[in-house]
């Protein structure tokens, strides 16, 4: 293989635009256009190899890619089913794509709580991690495997539950589905193998991730700004949502007032803003910030 970092993506569905974005975010100039399986980054000696999800683990593991970012149910998902031992696994949480492997079943059912499922049967797409759970927990159930459409099968009589990927719940609600058990909390990942990369590559992946690292830190944070008197700085700075340090500069003409900048690594919500200004806060900005790196 080239000394060019391979990274597999999803080419099309929930994971692609929010991976192009995030990759874009640090700096990687490429365009995804046709049906091409590799996209070249311009400006870094990156290739993108663009596949289906479900592929992803495994050409990581196989050395078909060096990194790759896929749902973390896919590679759990993978790393139970697979053979022998996959080698991929997980070297940074990414925050988005986030859903829950959920049981669920109809209210009017014989299944209400996972104390019911003995004997029953269980329609899936996810057989490997619902096998764990169902081991983990004692119960004996069968597995019905099926390759999507698995919110049908309770009200097509192949099921009594299902185990299914859920985000909002319209789905299991227009299905007349509850869920009742979580067995898996997923979000995207980034992930490698255990093989040792060339140094080049070594080298472009831990950039990578700093950047990737850097997005994520200032995806949430901002910076604040106000003037506050001095009789309230600890108080104020205290109330500064994930921010250490704050900077104190003394405002001219105003012996009493004082100017805090910080950067706030939390969610500034209103009700911290109204808080600051019941200390005495005043002329608070709130700015967004782009990059971070520390
Ligand atoms: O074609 P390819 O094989 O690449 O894609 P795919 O169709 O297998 O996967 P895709 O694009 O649907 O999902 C990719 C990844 O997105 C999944 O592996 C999860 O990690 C993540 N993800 C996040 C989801 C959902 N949310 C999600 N809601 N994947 C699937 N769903 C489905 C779920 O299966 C159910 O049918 O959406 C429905 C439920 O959604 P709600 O909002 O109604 O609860
Ligand atoms: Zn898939």
């Amino acid at each position: 293989m080239s000394d060019r970092l391979r990274i597999a993506l999803q080419k099309k569905g929930r994971l692609a635009e929010d991976s192009f974005d995030l990759l874009k975010k640090c700096g990687l100039r490429f365009s995804i256009r046709g049906g091409g399986l590799l996209a070249r980054v311009k400006n870094m000696p990156i290739d993108l190899l663009l596949v289906r999800d479900d592929d992803i683990p495994s050409f990581v593991a196989n050395n078909a890619a060096d990194i790759g970012i896929v749902g973390e149910n896919v590679l759990v998902e993978e790393q139970l089913t697979v053979q022998s031992k996959l080698d991929a696994d997980i070297a940074m949480r990414l925050g988005f794509s986030r859903c829950k492997l959920c049981l669920a079943a109809s209210d009017t059912g014989k299944v209400q709580s996972s104390a019911d499922l003995n004997g029953t049967r269980i329609a899936t797409t996810y057989p490997g991690v619902t096998a764990r759970y169902l081991s983990e927990n004692h119960i004996k159930a069968t597995l019905v495997e099926m390759k999507g459409a698995v919110e049908l099968a309770p009200s097509i009589g192949i099921a009594e539950s299902i185990c299914d990927l859920v985000s909002s719940g319209a789905t299991l609600e227009a299905n007349g589905l509850t869920a009742f058990e979580t067995i898996l909390e997923s979000e995207a990942v980034l992930i490698r193998s255990e093989r040792s990369l060339s140094a080049e590559k070594a080298d472009i992946l831990d950039k990578l991730m700093n950047r990737i690292d850097g997005v994520l830190k200032s995806k949430d944070s901002k910076y604040i700004m106000l003037n506050a008197p001095k009789s309230a700085v600890a108080k104020i700075t205290n109330l500064l949502p994930g921010s250490d340090a704050p900077t104190i500069m003394p405002l001219a003409g105003q012996d009493d007032l004082v100017a805090i900048q910080a950067v706030c690594t939390e969610t500034v919500f209103w009700e911290t803003l109204e808080g600051l200004k019941a200390l005495g806060a005043r002329a608070i900005l709130v700015l967004p910030i782009e990059k971070m790196m520390s």
